[in-house]
């Protein structure tokens, strides 16, 4: 997801620098003689540097929270076994959550700094009833179900993955959508200080924060479109987005907000992040679509993380709509998706 253009092989590449920027940071600092003397910086870039080496050196302020065991109406074994499901440390290790750093063992290292209860998630906009839903509100307001999805990554990786949670239509339809609303607007939590990725661009890379996300009322209101609050049985850990996270899995994963606080609708398409951020990359719809490529690379195939090496290249071919379009294709007839990506 990085937006620095680099005409190196791009997937490697992707790979390689996150894990050598990280073991080499400490390194690289105490070079600049930053590590021993604890130089206080002034400038504000030099401020978000600063932030990043303190980030580093410091120790956990909590410990993680105790994840919660759900009750849920678990999937049919017959669909279980379809997919291999990806295990369950690498869905919690290998992340992109960049409010908490942009590699990968980032989020599982600093998102124990986040406090996700209490929490608050409201639903505003063009509804007949805005909602406030608190922590326990997520648990106990809609029916639980487990869901198998895949979920693929822009950056030609997947996982397979077993949610915990509601159809975001139930949310929805409790709020009551007015019927002038066209899309729905969602926001990640604005909390620089215990999301040190939205402190320093060093660390949170150059994208703009709130991060946001955006559908189409007719995609919110699809069966498939979820709103997680576990996985694996136990509620979401922080580095997947905890409390909620949207999953929407016919789309690239940047779609599936994690950590959000607002829901809203509204009648004009919404700005979001990485649309934002590098519009000719990072679509509004980004459906996953082997016949359209990144510019940067193909997406044609992906790399499956199963239960083998986390770098180990089994690679299987992308699926239109990621496997899912005898469900979903009908919502874009007649659209042009090199255009719409
Ligand atoms: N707020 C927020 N949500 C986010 C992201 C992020 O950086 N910040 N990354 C997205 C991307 S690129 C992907 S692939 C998925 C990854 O979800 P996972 O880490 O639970 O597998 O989260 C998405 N949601
Ligand atoms: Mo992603």
């Amino acid at each position: 997801m990085r937006i620095v253009k680099s005409n190196r092989s791009q997937f490697k590449d992707h790979q390689i620098t996150d894990e050598t920027v990280f073991n080499n940071k400490r390194h690289f600092l105490k070079k600049l003689g930053l590590v021993s003397t604890g130089a206080l910086l002034t400038t504000p870039s030099q401020a978000g540097l600063f932030d990043w080496l303190k980030d580093d050196e410091a120790q956990p302020a909590k410990p993680p929270a105790p994840l919660k065991q759900l009750s849920y109406q678990p999937v049919k074994q017959s669909q279980k076994d379809q997919l291999e499901l990806t295990p369950q440390d690498k869905v919690t290790s290998y992340n992109n959550f960049y409010e908490f750093g942009t590699a990968k063992q980032d989020p599982s290292e600093h998102a124990h700094q986040l406090t996700v209860d209490p929490w608050q998630l409201t639903v505003s906009g063009m509804v007949e009833t805005p909602i406030t839903l608190n922590y326990d509100d997520l648990f106990s307001s809609f029916a639980l179900e487990e869901r198998v999805y895949r979920l693929r990554c822009v950056e030609a990786w997947s996982m397979v993955i077993p949610w915990v949670g509601f159809s975001l239509a139930d949310l929805l339809k409790k709020a009551g959508v007015k019927s002038d609303a066209k899309y729905v607007a969602f926001e990640t939590l604005y909390r620089p200080n215990e999301m040190r990725g939205q402190k320093s661009r060093f660390i949170g890379g150059s994208i703009p924060y709130p991060y946001t996300e955006g559908l189409r009322i007719d995609e919110a209101m699809h069966p498939l479109t979820l709103l997680a609050i576990g996985l694996y049985g136990k509620s979401l850990p922080n580095q997947n987005g905890a409390p909620v996270r949207l999953v929407v899995p016919w789309k690239y994963g940047f779609k599936s907000i994690k950590s959000i606080t607002s829901i809203k609708l509204t009648n004009r398409q919404p700005k979001t992040t990485w649309n934002i951020s590098a519009p000719d990359e990072y679509g509004f719809y980004a459906n996953v679509n082997p016949n359209v490529d990144h510019p940067r690379w193909s997406q044609a195939s992906e790399r499956i993380i199963t239960s083998g090496g986390l770098f180990d290249q089994q690679r299987v071919k992308t699926l239109p709509f990621n496997g899912y379009a005898d469900q979903v294709a009908a919502l874009y007839k007649g659209m042009d998706l090199s255009k719409y990506y």
